[in-house]
């Protein structure tokens, strides 16, 4: 509570009755202290806090299992810290909130766990060191054998620990037994692991593989090492040094895993027949520029740490070596990533290319790319001598290389960096640009070059990894390719200052916790259909609202590209329609905020946006000039890429039959960013909903980047932008606490008066359905006053008792517990009267 600038600090007590609740230390004497616990009906009042035991304890988390009435000798505090209960699966919990969760996380990260499930979501903590026995060949088929080909009769879950591979093995299991296709959505914030996790089940697929189909042909060998090989390629062409991930990837990616279903049926076995992957949103703005502390992708620093001999084989007359040499790359300290040398990398990228047939010419014209994006950064323009408001080249040898490197006239290239031209009523208009604007231009077309070579990159790994070009199976020809998709995008993003990408990143999100939403709601539909409950019950709130209000028609995207239209649109008139049309949102918070900024209510939070770059992003688009001028290189990959729809060229070389007008006008061919993305979201989303999806929540547990270390508030955070809590809530929401019938009847029956309420059978029965009617009777006496009824008149008790579980509703298990310890307090004073009268 940060209110008055003054600090609380939360504590949370842990019980064995009640786990987990949030609770306020009040009071020391002696060496006892008193815990407040709000539940808790008989204890409300907060007395006073003695300062030193608030120092020196309150920022710990204190387990009082085995004291009643929440009294905690002071002297067993630091003793009973190492006995806490621990809960690999978290769904055990009686009590299951952020409190619970997080000490379980703590306590398990410390013992260098860093898996941990709720129910059906893996949440992996990122161990910040190599735990490599954790992910041997003899680890991995272990979480095979018992979870795709059952071993052992013994409930994996039971006393497997959760495990990356568990969730990778149980895909594997849904596609080649179940035969649903999978996928495993990898979601969190920036280092927290997705793209090792995702690196992990690939891993563990190839292994099934290796050991199922020994005697599979080299050929299909050699697919499943493109496969692997595809990862890191992508890596060094996608990722570069952030200040919060020395290897952050820098784009979203959807691989999909093609298995050949029909390999051994029997077995349960499919082989790995080929992959293809989907790249969302490459943050091409890095390749001009990126902050001091960080680098730009890290092809560039490897490609310049190359051996002499290859350099001059991709770029004999280039101006330059060195990083420092060029002015996108420029100094840096790091020039290891993940324990390897840029050098060593480039050694690494160049083999993997070669598996996959980029080699010789197409591998030249590739690093080509590279290298004209290099030279573009070195560009430099100056004022004619008689026109300030025109350009020339400044840096000649620097732009003879380009053109040369380009396969361009010099003429052209000029011409298309300094001038602009355009239709305008019907006739072709020259403008000439300034030497700042046609930095601009330079700026824009070395993105662009990078943006197309890196997807054209992305087509290459597709035609050389997928089943339908490659996969030659053993025997027949494949009946059908099973799918396990592996999602690795980027976490919900909310920053001091948040901008376009943001919005976004965080669109993306709010799509896949719509879908995590259903899921769960789909799982506990399940869990309660199995227990033989009514689902009358559940009722959930989805965030339906917060994506009409940012993709739906006329919502935030629709205004943004109305306005991208517009030949003079700026923010502030983006910014006031958004806040004046979609004002009856409630998640549009109308706070009066300047002209630049409007605030969107997100499922994990509120997050403030800054529309000042949202228009220039989302338009996305390279002049006409520029992109006719490189359809015209000689390097195949960069004509290839920017080549033209033939309709588009006509309009733009002056032919009278336009058929859109206002397009060709503004000069703007291209569909905008947020509209491609949305389509591509949509896409993922309907094949992600053909899928059977598991999901693995990443957590980053410190920013130092260091083993063993936790930060309690950035962990918590994270695990409501997970939308962890919200899915417990979700599940929790008409019965917040469940316990086995085991436990409720072993646990209350003490307070079971028989007498009032009989019951049919024994305590000890060992029959479910016997279980199940001695906790009915026995709640119904104990919670008889907390029954309610509902709008129609219908009874509606404190508890439900399904097949093996009662689940109860708010307080009701709180109200029982204080019961208990009344009971507890009562026979205490027994105990001492009588121990007095013996003295
Ligand atoms: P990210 O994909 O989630 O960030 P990474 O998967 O790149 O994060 O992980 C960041 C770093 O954490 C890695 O480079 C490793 O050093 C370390 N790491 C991650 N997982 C493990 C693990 N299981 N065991 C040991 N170390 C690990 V980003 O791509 O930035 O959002 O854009
Ligand atoms: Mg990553």
């Amino acid at each position: 509570n940060n209110n008055d600038n003054q600090k609380w600090t939360a504590v949370y007590v842990y019980s064995d009755v009640a786990a987990w609740i949030p609770a306020a230390l009040v009071k020391q004497e002696g060496t006892n202290a008193w815990v407040m616990v709000p539940n808790f009906p008989n204890e409300q009042s907060m007395m006073q806090v003695d300062e030193k035991w608030k120092k020196n304890a309150l920022t710990e988390m204190i387990d009082t299992s085995g004291y009643e009435n929440g009294i905690l000798p002071l002297q067993n505090v630091d003793q009973h810290k190492g006995h806490l209960c621990e809960w690999g699966d978290m769904v055990g919990l009686p009590y299951l909130h952020e409190a619970a969760i997080l000490y379980n996380l703590k306590k398990r990260h410390l013992e260098e766990k860093p898996y941990t499930r709720t129910g059906d979501i893996m949440i992996a903590l990122n161990p910040y060191q190599w735990l490599t026995e954790l992910y041997t060949n003899e680890t991995r088929m272990l979480y095979a054998q018992e979870l795709i080909w059952n071993v052992s009769d013994k409930d994996p879950r039971e006393h497997l620990e959760p495990h990356v591979y568990e969730v990778a093995a149980l895909s594997y299991k849904g596609m080649a037994v179940d035969g649903l296709d999978q996928s495993v959505l990898v979601s969190g914030e920036s280092g927290a692991g997705k793209t090792e996790t995702v690196k992990l089940c690939m891993n563990f697929v190839a292994s099934v593989h290796d050991t199922t189909t020994a005697a599979a042909s080299g050929t299909n060998n050699t697919i499943v090492q493109r496969i692997l090989d595809s990862a890191p390629m992508l890596e060094a062409f996608g990722n570069a040094k952030t200040r919060r991930n020395d290897n952050s990837s820098r784009f979203g990616k959807y691989t999909q895993l093609q298995l050949d279903r029909s390999f051994s049926f029997a077995q349960a076995s499919a082989q790995l027949a080929g992959s293809k992957n989907e790249v969302y949103l490459l943050e091409k703005n890095r390749v001009v520029s990126h902050a001091t502390e960080e680098r730009t992708f890290h092809i560039f620093y490897q490609l310049l740490a190359a051996p002499d001999t290859v350099k001059q084989s991709i770029w004999e007359g280039l101006v330059g070596t060195t990083n420092e040499s060029f002015a996108y790359v420029g100094p840096t300290t790091c020039d290891s990533i993940e324990g390897k040398t840029d050098g060593e990398r480039f050694e690494l990228v160049t083999k993997a290319l070669n598996l996959l047939g980029i080699q010789g010419g197409s591998f030249v014209t590739l690093m080509r790319c590279i290298s004209i994006v290099l030279q573009l950064g070195n560009i430099g323009f100056q004022p004619l001598p008689d026109n300030e408001d025109a350009a020339q080249i400044a840096t000649i040898p620097e732009f003879e290389a380009l053109a040369e490197l380009m396969g361009i006239s010099q003429e052209d290239l000029t011409a298309a960096l300094t001038k602009r031209t355009f239709l305008a009523r019907g006739e072709l208009m020259t403008v000439l640009l300034k030497a700042d604007q046609a930095k601009d231009s330079c700026h824009a077309l070395a993105k662009e070059i990078y943006g197309q070579a890196f997807l054209w990159l992305v087509k290459e790994i597709n035609a050389a990894t997928c089943a339908e070009n490659n996969y030659k199976p053993d025997g027949g020809a494949p009946s059908s390719f099973g799918i396990i998709g592996l999602l690795d995008i980027f976490g919900f993003e909310s920053f001091d200052t948040n901008q376009f990408e943001q919005i976004c990143i965080n669109y993306a999100n709010e799509k896949l916790q719509q879908k995590f939403t259903e899921d769960i709601f789909r799982s506990v539909q399940k869990e309660y259909e199995e227990e033989g409950l009514n689902l009358a019950d559940i009722a959930y709130d989805d965030n339906s609202a917060i994506l009409k209000l940012i993709e739906g028609r006329g919502g935030i995207l629709d205004l943004l590209n109305e306005e991208c239209m517009l030949p003079k649109s700026n923010p502030i008139n983006f910014t006031k329609k958004v806040r004046t049309q979609l004002s009856s949102s409630p998640h549009l918070d109308m706070t009066p905020l300047d002209h630049v900024t409007f605030r969107i209510k997100h499922y994990a939070g509120p997050v403030e946006y800054l529309t000042e770059n949202f228009i220039e992003l989302n338009r996305d688009s390279l002049p006409a000039d520029l992109k006719r001028c490189a359809s015209s290189s000689t390097n195949a990959i960069i004509a290839q890429e920017f080549k033209e729809p033939q309709e588009t060229r006509d309009e733009l070389e002056g032919s009278m039959q336009r058929t859109n007008p206002k397009r060709a006008k503004s000069g703007m061919t291209n569909e905008t960013l947020s509209s491609r993305y949305r389509t591509q979201l949509s896409d993922l989303m309907k094949d992600l909903r053909k899928t059977q999806s598991r999901y693995i929540r990443c957590i980053k547990p410190n920013t130092l980047k260091k083993a063993k270390t936790l930060e309690h508030q950035t962990t918590v955070e994270q695990l409501r932008y997970a939308g962890i809590i919200a899915g417990i809530t979700i599940s929790r929401s008409a019965f917040p606490n469940r316990l086995p019938n085991t436990t409720v009847l072993a646990r209350y029956k003490t307070m079971w008066d028989k007498k009032k309420f009989p019951s049919s059978s024994q305590i000890n029965d060992s029959d479910d359905e016997k279980r199940r009617a001695d906790c009915i009777a026995m709640l119904t006496g104990l919670l008889e006053h907390m029954t309610t009824r509902d709008k129609s008149g219908k009874e509606v008790k404190a508890f439900v008792a399904g097949k093996t579980k009662t689940y109860f509703r708010g307080g009701a298990l709180e109200f029982l517990q204080s019961q208990r310890l009344n009971a507890f307090d009562s026979l205490a004073a027994t105990i001492q009267t009588a121990v007095r009268a013996w003295i």
